[in-house]
């Protein structure tokens, strides 16, 4: 029941229908390069200093960087001659700047230029139940991953956004089961290869091998793996299409959820009929609540798949029934109370 007071002033509700205008004011400081120049500074700056490193007026940097105080990215503090200087919150620092070990920057974004455009057309996606690429950029191809990455840059961009989120939350998906006994890992659409990295750092014994499309693996190589990474292979081709190399483990991690049911079985069943016995598949994915009732994260992202690709978030119920359809057993679901959870399934 709600109380006299919430029906009098409905705070979550205009926290809600202005939750964008929060977004987009990250996004803006993000572009501009605000927390980048507050960074390189090695003082405190006012809106006037701030403005003209950025090219930005003095009017609307100041009404910026007001904003991000008010939503603690920013403090404020005030001269002794009267003049206000921003500089950044230590949280801005690690998760803002660009050159920090876990940077946000990149998902920030790729939320900006991408995810935001497509959720213009989130009616639309749920009356029609589909993607918004048509609508969106005026592409209309069927092939999910060609209206994905529409160019290079597009293509450069998603990757960086894959590639963000494992510094913050890898470690964990890769250590809540052994995976120690797994000598020979594929990641299968392992993409810019970050997720591989926490992997071998984790076992030292193990190789990982990035399974992904050809120019996939060409831009992975050329901006995000090293040749120093000696644990770490590629490895190019279509899963859907090609066959899948043996191993004794196939990490897919955040793939099931682009696909439908009958996509996700047609591929499990491929994985294992080529793992060898005794060998797995560990699943990465933001798991729902069996009942639906959250986590909101995991809510909101499945509307993200609706307006992006093919596929939704599941629970772990449903994830155990496509592991079963396709043969596996053993099912062990892991939830971290991060982002993102593990389910590890045996052949
Ligand atoms: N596993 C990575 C992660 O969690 O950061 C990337 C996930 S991303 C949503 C999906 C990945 O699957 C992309 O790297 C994409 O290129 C790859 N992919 C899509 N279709 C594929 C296919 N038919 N064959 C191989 N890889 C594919
Ligand atoms: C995909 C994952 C993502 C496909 C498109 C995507 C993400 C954003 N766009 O497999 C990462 C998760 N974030 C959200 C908002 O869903």
């Amino acid at each position: 029941m709600a109380t006299a007071k919430e029906e009098l002033y409905p705070r979550k509700i205009l926290d809600y229908m202005e939750g964008f205008l929060v977004s987009k004011t990250l996004f803006a400081a993000c572009e501009l390069g605000v927390f980048e120049q507050l960074h390189a500074s090695e003082r405190p700056l006012s809106a006037g200093e701030l403005a003209e490193r950025l090219r930005s007026s003095e009017d609307g940097t100041a009404r910026l960087l007001s904003a991000c105080v008010g939503l603690e990215l920013l403090t404020a503090h005030t001269n002794t001659d009267g003049q206000v200087v921003y500089s950044n919150t230590e949280m801005s620092t690690v998760f803002l700047t660009q050159s920090s070990p876990k940077s946000l920057y990149h998902s920030i974004q790729y939320s900006s230029r991408t995810i935001y455009l497509c959720w213009h057309y989130l009616t639309d996606a749920v009356r029609e139940g589909k993607n918004q690429y048509e609508k969106a950029f005026g592409i209309n191809s069927k092939d999910l991953f060609e209206a994905l990455y529409r160019s290079d840059e597009e293509m450069l961009k998603f990757m960086q956004l894959m590639n963000s989120i494992w510094n913050i939350c890898g470690r964990d998906v890769v250590t809540t089961f052994d995976l120690s006994p797994f000598k020979c890992i594929y990641d299968l659409g392992g993409c810019s290869g970050a997720l591989a990295k926490q992997c071998v750092s984790a076992y030292p014994e193990s190789t990982v091998t990035i399974f992904d499309l050809p120019k996939v693996v060409q831009m992975s190589r050329e901006h995000f793996v090293s040749t120093q990474d000696t644990q770490i292979s590629f490895y190019e081709g279509d899963f859907f299409k090609d066959a899948l190399p043996e191993a004794d483990l196939y990490i897919l991690a955040r793939i099931l959820h682009d696909w439908t049911d009958q996509r996700n079985v047609e591929l499990l069943t491929k994985v294992y009929q080529s793992c060898r016995p005794g060998g797995g598949v560990l699943l990465v994915e933001s798991l729902l609540h069996e009942d639906h009732t959250g986590p909101l994260t995991a809510q909101l992202y499945s509307l993200n798949m609706l307006v992006q690709t093919e596929g939704r978030e599941r629970t772990g119920s449903e994830y155990t029934s496509l592991l079963t359809a396709a043969g596996f057993t053993h099912v062990q679901i892991h939830r971290t109370g991060k982002i993102y959870d593990a389910i590890l399934a045996c052949k």
